[in-house]
C-alpha cells in the first residue's frame, strides 16, 4: 500500500508506486469489449469453455449518476429516475464465439447509460473457473450482433436519458447573513466594525492559523481563496461542533444537495459561513462574534479538507 501527497490527500509524506514484479501467477482477464446494439462481443486472454456458457448464471445491472456541479452523486435506477438503485438487465443468452476466446453476451435492452455491471461465471478450457465482474459506461452502440443460433430481432423499448441537476438555489442562511452587511455597513463610519482577513492557501490550509476579535462585536470577514488548485470555502462554528459538523460535511459530499448547501450543514452550532469560492475570488462575511469570550474553530468543509483545513477564531 502506498500513498502519494497531493490533491485530496491526508498522505504528509510523498510516496509511489515503484514497481511491481511478477510472481509466475496467471492472470485471466478480457482483452477487449465491443459494444453492440444488442449486447457485448467480449474477447479473453483464454480459450472459453462453450459449456460453462449459461446465462442464468450471468447477471446484468445498470445505473446512472446525477449530473451537477456537487461532488459525487447517489446511483439512480435508470427506469425510475430520481429514484436511488440498480436495475437488473436480462441477459437473454451467451454463446461462443469461433475464435475459442470471444464469447458474445446478448442483452436486447442494451442501451446508453453511465454504468453498466456485467457479471459472469465462466470456466477456461482447462476447466479453471473465471468469475470476471466488468463495469462499463455505455455511450455508442455497434450494430446488432446477428452471427449467432436463435438470432431474432427483438424490438427495443424506450429508456431515459441521463439525468441532469436542476439550477441551483441560493443557500438562505447565505441571504440572511448578507443582509447583516446592510446594518453593519451603516456602522463603518463609526468604525464599530472589526475587520479581519483570511487567506486559503496551497497545501489544504488556511494562511491565518489563528484570528482575534473582541466578544459581541460586528465583524467583517474577507474570505479569499488564493489557492491556484482548488476551491476553498470557510465556517465558523461552537467550540463542541468541529467535529460533528466535520463528519456531516462528509455526508453531503456525497449528496446531490450537497452544492447548493456550499458542503456547510444544517447545524445550530454554525456560527457564520462562506460559499465555497472558486481560486482567485473573495467574499465578505458579515456576522456578529459570539458574546462568550473562548476559542471558536473555523473549518473548510469542501469534501475532504476539514480534517487539515482548520484555524481558531480567538474571541476575547
Ligand atoms: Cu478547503
Amino acid at each position: 500500500i502506498v500513498g502519494t501527497d497531493g490533491w485530496q490527500s491526508y498522505a504528509r509524506e510523498d510516496g509511489s508506486l515503484q514497481r511491481i514484479r511478477w510472481t509466475g501467477g496467471e492472470m485471466l482477464f478480457p482483452e477487449s469489449v465491443e459494444t453492440r446494439r444488442n449486447g457485448f462481443i467480449l474477447r479473453f486472454n483464454e480459450s472459453i469453455d462453450p459449456r460453462s456458457l449459461d446465462s442464468k448464471k450471468a447477471f446484468a445491472a445498470q445505473w446512472n449518476y446525477l449530473h451537477s456541479e456537487a461532488y459525487g452523486s447517489p446511483e439512480y435506477s435508470v427506469r425510475n429516475p430520481g429514484i436511488t438503485g440498480h436495475d437488473t438487465v436480462e441477459i437473454r443468452s451467451l454463446h461462443a464465439l469461433k475464435d475459442g476466446k470471444s464469447i458474445f453476451v446478448e442483452i436486447p435492452q442494451l442501451h446508453p447509460v453511465m454504468q453498466f455491471h456485467l457479471h459472469l461465471e465462466l470456466k477456461t478450457r482447462d476447466g479453471r473457473p473465471f468469475a470476471p465482474d466488468l463495469y462499463y459506461s455505455i455511450f455508442h452502440q455497434g450494430e446488432e450482433f446477428t452471427d449467432f443460433p436463435g438470432y431474432r430481432e427483438i424490438a427495443k423499448e424506450s429508456w431515459n436519458d441521463f439525468p441532469h441537476a436542476e439550477e441551483s438555489p441560493v443557500d438562505p442562511r447565505l441571504l440572511a447573513q448578507e443582509a447583516q452587511s446592510k446594518i453593519v455597513g451603516d456602522e463603518q463610519v463609526l468604525s464599530a466594525i472589526e475587520r479581519i482577513e483570511l487567506d486559503a492557501i496551497a497545501g489544504l490550509q488556511y494562511a491565518q492559523k489563528e484570528l482575534r476579535v473582541k466578544a459581541g462585536a460586528k465583524v467583517a470577514l474577507t474570505f479569499r481563496n488564493l489557492d491556484p488548485s482548488m476551491p476553498h470555502n470557510v465556517v465558523v462554528v461552537e467550540p463542541d461542533r468541529l467535529s460533528s459538523i466535520g463528519e456531516e460535511s462528509m455526508k453531503l459530499a456525497a449528496s446531490p444537495k450537497g452544492v447548493d448547501k456550499h458542503y456547510v450543514p444544517e447545524d445550530k452550532g454554525v456560527i457564520a459561513l462562506s460559499p465555497v469560492l472558486q481560486s482567485g475570488n473573495s467574499y465578505v462575511i458579515y456576522f456578529r462574534s459570539p458574546r462568550k469570550p473562548g476559542s471558536y474553530p473555523y473549518l473548510c468543509t469542501f469534501p475532504g479538507h476539514w480534517q487539515v483545513m482548520q484555524g481558531k477564531l480567538i474571541v476575547e
